[in-house]
C-alpha cells in the first residue's frame, strides 16, 4: 500500500496521454487484460477506478468491490458491461464529440478511395507500371449521380452527412427515431434504405440489436453497384455474406475500417480487387487521440476529486 492516492487499474495497453495524465495523481495499477483480473483481495480493494481501451465483463467487475468508474477509451463502449456496472451503481464514461471530425472525414477518404480505386492507382505509379504498361485502368465507379444512406445519425453521422453536401449526392439515413430537424430522407428500415441508395455507411454502435444486421438481403438490396461502407463496428456485419457478395459481383465494393474479430481480417478480404481495408484508424490522429485520452483523464480525475464525470454513457447517468 502506497499512500492516500486514490487507485485506478488499467488493463492491458491505454494511450501514454492517460498514464502522463495520472502520474503524481493517483496510484496506478496495471495489469494484463484478460477474462478475469489476477489480483489480490487487498489490491482489488483498493481500485476505485478503471481505464480502459478495450473491454470489461462481468468478472472484473465483480472482482473489485469498490469500484466506482469505468472510464473507456472510445466513444464505442460495446467492450464494456455497462448493464453489469449499472446494477452495480459504477458510472461508464466514454470519448464522445472530441471525434467526430476526424471519423467523419476519414469516412469521406474511405468512401472515395474505394470508388475510385486511389489506393490501387498509387500502387500502379509505385511499382512502375504506369511508364511500362500505360495509364491506370478507369474505376468502374463514380460518386457521380449517387444516393448515400447512412446507418447511424448520431454525433458522427450527422458529421459524415455535413461533408458529403458538397459533393451534390442525395443523403437519406436509418436510425430508430427519426430526426425530423435534418434535411435528410428518412427511412424506417434498414432493408428499404438499402434498397433505395447505392452507398450505406454504417455508423451505429455495436449492439445486440446492431448485431449482423448488414447480411446478405443487405448487400443483394445494394446490389452490383452499391457500396458498403463501414466505419462503425465489425459486429454489425455478416463477414461471410459480405464476402460472398463481393466475390459474386452481388455487391460492387466495401471499404471497411472495422471487423469482426480484430486484429483478425479474414484473408478472402485481402486478396479481392473491390475492397478498401483500413486497420481501424478512423480517429487514428495524434491530436485527436490526445483529446480522447484527456477526456478519459478528465473523466477519471474529476470523478475521484470531485464525484464529476464529464461523459457518462446514457445507461450510467449521473445525477446532479
Ligand atoms: P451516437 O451519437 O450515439 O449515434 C448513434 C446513432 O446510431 C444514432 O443515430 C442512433 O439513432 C443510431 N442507432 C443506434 N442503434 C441503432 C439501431 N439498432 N438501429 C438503427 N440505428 C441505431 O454515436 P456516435 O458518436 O455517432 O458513434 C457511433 C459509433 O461509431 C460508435 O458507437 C462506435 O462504435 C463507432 N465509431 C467507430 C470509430 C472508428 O474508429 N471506426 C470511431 C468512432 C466511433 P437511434 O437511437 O435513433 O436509433
Ligand atoms: C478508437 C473507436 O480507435 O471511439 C471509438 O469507438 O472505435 C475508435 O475511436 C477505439 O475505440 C480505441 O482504440
Amino acid at each position: 500500500m502506497s499512500d492516500s492516492k486514490a487507485t485506478v487499474l488499467v488493463p492491458g495497453k491505454i494511450h501514454p496521454r492517460v498514464l502522463e495524465r495520472f502520474e503524481g495523481q493517483v496510484e496506478i495499477i496495471t495489469a494484463p487484460s484478460g477474462a478475469e483480473p489476477a489480483l489480490s483481495a487487498d489490491v482489488a480493494a483498493r481500485i476505485k477506478a478503471i481505464a480502459v481501451s478495450g473491454g470489461v465483463n462481468a468478472r472484473w467487475i465483480d472482482a473489485l468491490p469498490n469500484l466506482e468508474i469505468i472510464a473507456n477509451f472510445g466513444v464505442g463502449y460495446d467492450g464494456v458491461d455497462t448493464k453489469h456496472a449499472a446494477s452495480r451503481g459504477i458510472v461508464v464514461t466514454n470519448t464522445p464529440d472530441v471525434l467526430n471530425d476526424e471519423v467523419a472525414d476519414t469516412t469521406i477518404a474511405l468512401l472515395i478511395n474505394t470508388v475510385r480505386r486511389l489506393y490501387q492507382a498509387e500502387s500502379y505509379l509505385r511499382e512502375g507500371k504506369w511508364a511500362a504498361n500505360g495509364p491506370f485502368a478507369l474505376s468502374p465507379f463514380s460518386l457521380r449521380g449517387r444516393k448515400v444512406g447512412l446507418f447511424g445519425m448520431g454525433r458522427i453521422g450527422q458529421e459524415i452527412a455535413k461533408r458529403l453536401e458538397p459533393f451534390k449526392v442525395e443523403i437519406g439515413y436509418h436510425t430508430r427515431s427519426k430526426r425530423s430537424e435534418l434535411p435528410y430522407t428518412y427511412y424506417a428500415s434498414l432493408k428499404e434504405m438499402a434498397q433505395a441508395v447505392d452507398v450505406l455507411i454504417c455508423i451505429v454502435p455495436g449492439t445486440a440489436e446492431t448485431h449482423k444486421v448488414l447480411n446478405a438481403e443487405i448487400f443483394a438490396a445494394l446490389g452490383s453497384n452499391g457500396v458498403f461502407i463501414n466505419v462503425g463496428r465489425g459486429s454489425s456485419v455478416d463477414e461471410d455474406a459480405l464476402l460472398k457478395a463481393l466475390q459474386d459481383g452481388v455487391l460492387g465494393a466495401a471499404g471497411l475500417d472495422v471487423f469482426y474479430a480484430e486484429p483478425k481480417v479474414p484473408d478472402a478480404f485481402l486478396s479481392l480487387p473491390n475492397v478498401t481495408l483500413l486497420p481501424h484508424v478512423a480517429s487514428a490522429s495524434v491530436p485527436t487521440r490526445n483529446a480522447m485520452a484527456d477526456l478519459v483523464a478528465d473523466n477519471v480525475l474529476g470523478w475521484l476529486k470531485e464525484r464529476k464525470a464529464l461523459t457518462p454513457v446514457p445507461e450510467t447517468p449521473v445525477k446532479g
